[in-house]
C-alpha cells in the first residue's frame, strides 16, 4: 500500500511538472536562454578574432556548423549521402588490423575503438574528437563531394523525450528513427575505462532501426560491440555483420537538459570541472557527453564501437560546440588550459598532459599535439557553431 501511495504520489507529481506553466517560471527555458546569450558572446568573440585576418582563417572561408533541424532539406539528404558514400568506399586500414573493416566509414569506427583507452575520461578526450570529427568532416568532402554546413544535434533541445528530436524522425530527412520496440529486453551491462561496470536499462525501442536511411537493407554495422556482451570477432575488430540498433531513452535525455548544459558553460572555471560536467557530474557516472551516447542506446552505449551509428558525430559535434561556447566566453585564458593525464580515468597512470601531448589518429592521419587542437579557428580548423 505503501509502496501504491508513493507511486500515486509519484504520478501526481509527474503531472504538475507536465502541466506547469512555460515561460519565465520554467528553469528550462530560462536556462535555454542563457545559453543562447552566452553562445552569442562566444558567436562574437569568434568573429571579432577573424575581422582583421587576410589569411587563414577569415571571415570569408569560416565555416558555419549547424543544428540537424535548421539543415534547409538539400543539405539533409546530401549529408546523408555523404555518409552513404563514404560507407561505400573501400576500407584504408589493412587487413590485419581489423577484419570487419570494409568501408572508409569503418575506418573512424576502427580508429575510434583503437584509441578509446587513451581518449575517454583524460586530458585527450576533448582535443582528441575535435579532431576525430574534423576529419570525418574533410573526408565528406574530399572524397564525397559534401559541401553543406557540419551538422550537430543539440540534444537539450529534445531533453523531455529524444523520439521528438527531428534527428529521429524516421523520415529520409532524418538519421532514423528509434529501434523497433522489443518487450521484456534485458538489461545492457556496458564497461567503461578503469574497469567500471554500468547497467542500462531497457528503455522505448532495442531493436533495429527500420525507418529512414539507416534501415538493415542500406547500412550495415560491422564493427564491435567491444563494451557490452557478446563481444565482436577479434575483440570488436572482426567482421560481425548486424543492423543497427537503438533504444532512445527519455530518461537519460533529462541529463542533457538546458540546465545541464548551462551549469558546465556558466559555471566551470577550468577544464576539470567541464570534463566533470561532461561524464560524472557531482561524483555521479552521466553528464552531458555519457547520457548523450546513453539517451540513443546500444551501439551508442558501446564507448569504442560508438561512430557505428552515425549520429554519434552529430552528438560529438554537439559537445564541441559546448567546449567551445564554454572557451569563447574567455579565449586566451581557456584556450590554453589543459587537465588530466593521457589515460582513460589515469588507468594505466600517466603523466599529466600538456599543451605539447600527443594525441594519436591511427590510420586516419599524423599525430597532433594537443595545442594544434584547442583554437577552432586556428591551424586546421576554421569553424564556428551557429
Ligand atoms: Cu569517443
Amino acid at each position: 500500500m505503501r509502496f501504491r501511495a508513493a507511486f500515486t504520489g509519484l504520478v501526481t507529481l509527474a503531472s504538475v511538472i507536465a502541466a506547469a506553466p512555460v515561460g519565465d517560471t520554467d528553469p528550462e527555458v530560462a536556462a535555454a536562454q542563457r545559453i543562447i546569450d552566452l553562445q552569442a558572446i562566444y558567436h562574437k568573440q569568434i568573429f571579432t578574432d577573424i575581422a582583421d585576418r587576410q589569411m587563414g582563417c577569415s571571415v570569408k572561408n569560416i565555416q558555419i556548423r549547424k543544428e540537424w533541424s535548421t539543415l534547409c532539406d538539400e543539405d539533409k539528404a546530401a549529408f546523408i549521402a555523404a555518409v552513404g558514400c563514404l560507407n561505400s568506399l573501400p576500407a584504408e586500414t589493412p587487413l590485419e588490423r581489423a577484419a570487419g573493416a570494409h568501408t572508409r566509414y569503418d575506418d573512424f569506427v576502427v580508429a575510434h575503438i583503437e584509441q578509446t583507452p587513451l581518449v575517454h575520461a583524460s586530458g585527450l578526450f576533448l582535443p582528441f574528437h575535435r579532431y576525430f570529427l574534423h576529419l570525418y568532416e574533410q573526408d565528406l568532402r574530399t572524397k564525397c563531394a559534401y559541401t553543406g554546413p557540419f551538422p550537430y544535434w543539440d540534444w537539450s533541445l529534445s531533453y523531455q523525450d529524444p523520439r521528438n528530436a527531428s534527428v529521429f524522425d524516421g523520415t529520409d530527412l532524418s538519421l532514423g528513427g528509434n529501434g523497433v520496440y522489443i518487450p521484456d529486453r534485458p538489461a545492457t551491462n556496458i564497461s567503461l575505462p578503469g574497469g567500471f561496470t554500468l547497467t542500462i536499462p531497457p528503455a522505448t525501442g532495442g531493436g533495429c532501426v527500420e525507418s529512414g536511411p539507416f534501415t538493415p537493407d542500406k547500412f550495415e554495422v560491422r564493427l564491435g560491440p567491444v563494451a557490452y556482451e557478446p563481444v565482436g570477432p577479434d575483440g570488436g575488430l572482426g567482421y560481425n555483420p548486424r543492423c543497427l540498433t537503438r533504444d532512445l531513452s527519455p530518461e537519460f535525455s533529462k541529463q542533457t537538459r538546458p540546465s545541464r548544459v548551462l551549469k558546465l558553460i556558466d559555471e566551470c572555471k577550468d577544464l576539470a570541472c567541464v570534463n566533470e560536467q561532461m561524464d560524472i557530474p557531482d561524483g555521479v557516472p552521466g553528464g552531458v557527453h555519457a547520457a548523450g551516447h546513453w539517451q540513443v542506446g546500444l551501439e551508442a552505449l558501446d564507448i569504442y564501437a560508438s561512430p557505428s551509428d552515425p549520429v554519434f558525430y552529430l552528438h560529438h559535434a554537439q559537445i564541441d560546440r559546448v567546449w567551445t561556447i564554454w572557451q569563447g566566453q574567455k579565449p586566451a585564458e581557456r584556450n590554453m588550459m589543459v587537465w588530466g593525464t593521457g589515460t582513460a580515468v589515469n588507468d594505466p597512470p600517466s603523466p599529466n598532459v600538456t599543451l605539447d601531448s600527443i594525441v594519436e589518429f591511427g590510420i586516419l592521419a599524423p599525430p597532433k599535439s594537443i595545442r594544434q587542437l584547442v583554437s577552432t579557428i586556428d591551424g586546421e580548423f576554421c569553424y564556428v557553431y551557429n
